[in-house]
């Protein structure tokens, strides 16, 4: 509308639209899946958007990749094989690779343009792919899930687009009963889950087809990311049957395992063992709302 200016206008957040100011368009593309267009902002470094909407800012992708993350692999012992389903930016990808006792990293993004627009525009983000553990998978996650035998990981990522076009099936419970499945027992995943601001309805099915499929701890997480719709994103954490998981207390903290002197990534701009415990602490209309779901 103003010229110049990037507005993230969509029927998921109606009346409302945060906007960027454009220095620069640097790609604009058109994948089998969806637009996708990157570009520089005045004051959010590059922007990386699909079908008009954000999924990630130099700035900001710091808060939504390390929460999504460490949330669930701080919350076991010993996380070994690691599933991200979307995700092609590479962002989670840096981020698992802190765990040193991760051996196996393996994602499905269903669209290689998003692979290959972040190795070419975000390196700080796609570097997440140099690690020798990850093995990448052009597809749909739905498919790959129903694939993957029994048992097999300790923790699944879902870093999903909101659920309108190519995402959707991401959302529904045919879905969470394969990642069940795909889990070892006391196994997690953690899923974006939206805002508390603009998405109740879908946070609250989100929260009952959990309840109604995962068989340990269910816990609704969030964190403020400022370039997402109402300046917030939340995460669905659930853990399968078997040992217990205790999502609000970290057993597995890595902020002191990191050795800036060591590795050739930057350090956690964000996440923290206080970040984590504070990221399960819900406003009292959300509270009330998502207890006897
Ligand atoms: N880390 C950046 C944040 C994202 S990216 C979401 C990714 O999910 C995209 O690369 C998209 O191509 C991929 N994706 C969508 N559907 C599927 C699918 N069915 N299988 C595999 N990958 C998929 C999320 C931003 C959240 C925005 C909040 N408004």
């Amino acid at each position: 509308i103003v010229p110049g200016w990037f507005s993230e206008i969509s029927a998921m957040w109606p009346g409302e639209a945060h906007s960027l100011k454009v220095e620069k368009v640097l790609f604009e593309g058109k994948s089998d899946y969806q637009d996708v267009v990157v570009f520089e902002s005045a004051t959010y470094g590059r922007v990386l958007v699909l079908d008009g909407v954000i999924q990630l800012t130099q700035r900001d992708e710091c808060a939504y990749q390390e929460m999504i993350t460490h949330l669930p692999l701080c919350s076991i012992p010993n996380p070994k094989k690691v599933l991200v389903v979307g995700g092609g930016d590479g962002g989670v990808l840096r981020e698992i690779a802190r765990h040193k006792s991760v051996d196996q990293i393996d994602i499905c993004e269903i669209d290689k343009m998003v692979v290959d627009v972040a190795k070419e525009f975000f390196p700080d983000v796609a570097v997440g792919f140099e690690d020798p553990r990850v093995n990448l998978h052009i597809g749909d996650g739905v498919a790959f899930l129903r694939e993957v035998p029994e048992g097999t990981y300790d923790a699944i990522i879902v870093d999903s687009s909101d659920p309108v076009g190519p995402a959707q099936a991401l959302f529904e419970r045919p879905f969470y009963r394969t990642l069940d499945q795909a889990l070892r027992p006391g196994g997690v995943i953690c899923t974006q889950a939206e805002s508390l601001w603009v998405h109740m309805p879908i946070i609250k099915n989100i929260v009952s087809a959990c309840r109604h499929t995962f068989k340990g701890s269910i816990n609704y997480a969030w964190t403020s990311v400022p370039t997402y719709p109402s300046g917030l994103i939340g995460f669905m954490l659930c853990s399968k049957a078997g040992p217990a998981v205790n999502f609000l207390e970290p057993c597995n903290p890595i902020d002191q395992a990191i050795d800036p002197e060591k590795s050739s990534r930057r350090p956690m701009k964000f996440y923290n063992s206080a970040m984590h415990a504070a990221a399960f602490s819900l406003p009292q209309f959300a509270k009330v709302e998502l207890e006897h779901l």
